[in-house]
């Protein structure tokens, strides 16, 4: 039997070669990114490093496979094996996170929202008008009846976390779909501190009355008492949905438990399954019984068919989550996520809210004279990836912002502990505090261009990279 580390080596090295035989320019590209990642401080908050298991899963033949429907019940004949990891993917989903019901088709964040929307609308929406018209079946409408219909979908309200405060595209702002299909209205954070107000989001409810209120967030670096936000969804008559996505390894690793737990709070919660919970890239809905239904007609409601090979990953790295370890890796993105931030802190930084709480942390870059762009391109320059984002009343605008969004779950996957998170922040500062703004041909301040010498730059990317080199990535994967 050959141990884990060769089985793992041989595997990606056999896969490349099959590959390079065919298209030796993606051989090389996947070789490549390996490479690129394994030299780089990655800090985008977004991102992690899924086990090996979970990318050998999805390289497999389950992509060849249509399976639309559900399990043990298809449009399509031969789903036998597809079956077995979708219904694995949703109880390890169940008992991870304590939830009577676990949809794993959504190829995505967006779609898992799409889904929880649609389930809601055929819930509070759809189903009383077919019972109003006596009508089994959308198909069974009068065109009145179905034109009315159409219009009361299409003018219901959402009320979300405004973009700025840390809220998410998705949660019905213009540029997205869910901006087109509500009517939307956001809920920002106290100026001062840059917290939830919760009386704030009462009275913004009480006020606008939202069919859908939505929590979560991703660049809000504080815990969210969804307990309290239930309780504001039941005043005011609205589904109370939790978009996950950025926290759910947080709660998976019960991190979040109690009222900073959306899933025994809210009526659905949707998450992606690669950002701290550690899998493949893709979503996932969790509801009670009353909502299960409709969540199920997700695929081909708003999605196309399920992708069989990512869902066999959810599988694996839900497993691997259910572990007593992941418990440990949660606990240990938060402590470096504020050992970050107090280095920040202690080098003059100002974040939003004034540290955090949670795998996240919002530098202002204003403090460094900088745009969000100027500082996110010399970062990159200096080998640390991160993104730029908007802060509160960012007057920067969504562009250029006045942000930088730095995470840990993926520098934590690779071992760093909180001396490093120090070591990060004095490279990080390094790097702000000698950047300048730059200009405009005619002599305008420009919010792109920047100067930094190339000697900082080329010596905080050794740094940067010697850093990393110490925690090595996939130790176990050699290339050759
Ligand atoms: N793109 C993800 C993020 O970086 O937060 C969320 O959509």
């Amino acid at each position: 039997m050959p141990s884990s580390s060769n089985a793992e080596s041989t595997a990606f090295r056999s896969a490349l070669e099959v590959i390079r035989a065919v298209e030796p320019r993606v051989a090389d590209a996947i070789g490549a990114e390996l490479a690129d990642q394994r030299e780089s401080l990655k800090l985008i908050a977004s991102e992690n490093y899924a086990s090996p298991a979970t990318l050998l899963a999805m390289g497999n033949w389950f992509s060849d496979k249509y399976a639309e429907g559900t399990v043990g019940r298809r449009f399509y004949a031969g789903c036998q094996n597809v079956d077995t990891v979708e219904a694995l993917a949703a109880e390890h989903a169940r008992e991870l996170f304590g939830a009577a019901h676990a949809y794993v088709q959504p190829h995505s964040g967006i779609d898992a929202n799409l889904v929880a929307f649609w389930a809601i609308l055929a819930d509070r929406v759809e189903a009383p008008a077919l019972k109003r018209a006596q009508a089994r079946h959308v198909n069974d409408l009068t065109e009145a009846d179905w034109f009315t219909l159409r219009r009361e979908l299409g003018n219901q309200r959402m009320l979300g976390m405004s973009l700025d405060a840390g809220g998410h595209l998705t949660h019905g702002f213009r540029p997205n779909i869910s901006g087109k299909m509500f009517d939307q209205r956001s809920y920002g954070t106290d100026p001062t501190t840059g917290l939830v107000d919760y009386d704030k989001v009462a009275e913004a409810a009480r006020e606008f009355k939202p069919l859908i209120l939505v929590g979560g967030y991703s660049a809000y670096p504080r815990k969210v008492n969804f307990r309290i936000l239930r309780e504001i969804a039941d005043e005011v008559g609205a589904t109370f949905m939790v978009d996950m996505a950025h926290f759910a390894g947080l709660v998976a690793g019960k991190v979040f438990t109690g009222d900073f737990d959306p899933v025994p709070h809210a009526h659905i919660v949707t998450t992606t399954t690669h950002k701290s919970l550690r899998g493949p890239r893709g979503g996932m809905v969790l509801c009670g019984p009353e909502l299960a239904e409709q969540v199920d007609r997700g695929c081909p409601m708003v999605l196309g068919g399920p992708l069989p090979h990512v869902m066999a990953a959810k599988a694996v790295a839900l497993a691997e989550a259910r572990r007593p370890d992941f418990a440990d890796y949660a606990q240990r993105i938060v402590a470096n996520s504020q050992a970050l931030a107090e280095g920040l802190l202690r080098r003059g930084a100002t974040l939003v809210t004034g540290g955090t709480d949670n795998h996240l942390v919002l530098i202002d870059v204003t403090g460094y004279g900088l745009t969000g762009r100027q500082a996110e391109q010399a970062l990159l320059d200096s080998g640390i990836v991160t993104n730029r984002n908007a802060v509160p009343q960012d007057p920067n605008g969504a562009w250029y912002t006045s942000g930088v969004r730095i995470g840990t779950p993926a520098l934590t996957t690779r071992g760093l502990g909180t001396d490093q998170m120090d070591e990060t922040a004095e490279l990080i500062h390094t790097v702000l505090s000698q950047t300048r703004p730059g200009s405009n041909a005619d002599g305008t301040p420009s919010k792109a261009k920047y100067t930094l010498e190339p000697a900082v730059s080329e010596r905080i990317a050794k740094q940067a990279s010697d850093l990393v080199a110490g925690f090595p990535l996939y130790p176990t994967v050699d290339l050759g």
